[in-house]
């Protein structure tokens, strides 16, 4: 299949080609960035709401209950499941599968849980690339679950245009969110598992920690996601971040996010290029370091200063 008859495709809502072209910019296959160029015009009309927060919270009983919310209001939702921990499809994802099965047969509704193989740029990018395609697609959301608290599900946080952040109450995860700076990404706080006696205290010592920060504190929502209590609150909140009334914050997010992008390809383009010209230099001077007449670090700095003369 040509990479345009592709894109049209995918523009066209056939659903076997969204899953072929995902295959595609997930691989990093040669088609990624002709079809991503094919696809570009039609870019930029979802939502992309990225859900983080640690295992056990509740993101993915969530995600299928804001699905679920999301149809009935007559949106189409797509939906990525990331593990940055693991490249290979594994137990968890399936547990995921089991959860949004209540979707299946709903063509308003696509799931695909995205392995980190090979992507250019890491899982960010992988991530993003796929959400690019889910948004030419037609889907007015994309939900990114990702799992865990660790560097990778932060960047993965960061290509959402809102980042929603799931905690258990009681659990110690506010204290390990803070540290690992996901409370700082978070644009809304979610206490899930609303059902436990320690949610309500849980929400006010977040509101406290919150409000010391020097800027707008985001707001923190109680939710029980597997009654739905709560999730269409959330819902309506997430909406008003994509209105118009919120388009000027939303521009200025997605041209930050187009900056890294565009500055990480460039880094990519830039390391080929070099590596390409000074291979040979390369050569010579670890085997200086593999014989112990330099380190590591004074190869490096002689390499940039040849190479740039
Ligand atoms: N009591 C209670 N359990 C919940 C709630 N939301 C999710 N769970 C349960 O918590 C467990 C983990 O949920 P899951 O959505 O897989 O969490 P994830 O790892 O963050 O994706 C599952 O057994 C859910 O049924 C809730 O609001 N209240
Ligand atoms: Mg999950």
């Amino acid at each position: 299949m040509m990479d345009a008859d592709l894109a049209e495709r995918v523009r066209g809502g056939d659903r076997r080609a969204l899953a072929r072209a995902l295959s595609v910019v997930e691989n990093d296959a040669a088609g990624r960035e002709a079809l991503l160029r094919a696809l570009a015009a039609s870019v930029g009309r979802a939502h992309r709401v990225g859900v983080t927060g640690p295992p056990g919270a509740g993101k993915s009983t969530l995600v299928a209950a804001l699905a679920t919310a999301w149809r009935k209001a007559g949106r189409q939702v797509g939906v990525l499941a990331v593990d940055p921990s693991s490249p290979f499809t594994g137990g968890a994802l399936l547990g995921d599968r089991i959860r949004m099965g209540m979707h299946a047969g709903d063509e308003g509704v696509f799931i695909r849980s995205l392995a980190t193989r090979g992507a250019a740029g890491g899982i960010s990018a992988a991530a993003e690339d796929a959400a690019d395609v889910l948004d030419a697609a037609g889907f007015d959301l994309v939900l990114t679950e990702t799992v865990g608290v660790g560097q990778a599900e932060l960047e993965v946080a960061e290509v959402a245009d809102t980042t929603v952040l799931v905690l258990a109450p009681g659990s110690g995860d506010e204290v390990q969110a803070m540290k690992a700076g996901l409370l700082e990404a978070a644009d809304v706080v979610v206490v899930n598992q609303g059902d436990r006696p320690d949610a309500e205290a849980t929400r006010r010592a977040l509101e406290n920690a919150l409000a010391l920060r020097d800027r707008e504190a985001p707001p923190v929502l109680v939710t029980i996601a597997t009654r739905g209590d709560g999730v269409e609150a959330l819902r309506e909140l997430l909406d008003e971040r994509a209105a118009p009334a919120a388009r000027a914050a939303l521009a200025a997010r997605r041209l930050g996010r187009a900056r890294r992008r565009v500055r990480l390809e460039a880094d990519r383009l830039r390391a080929e290029a070099f590596w390409s010209r000074h291979g040979t230099l390369l050569d010579r001077l670890a085997g200086e370091v593999a014989a112990g007449r330099t380190t590591a670090a004074g190869a490096a700095a002689r390499l940039v200063q040849e190479a740039g003369r």
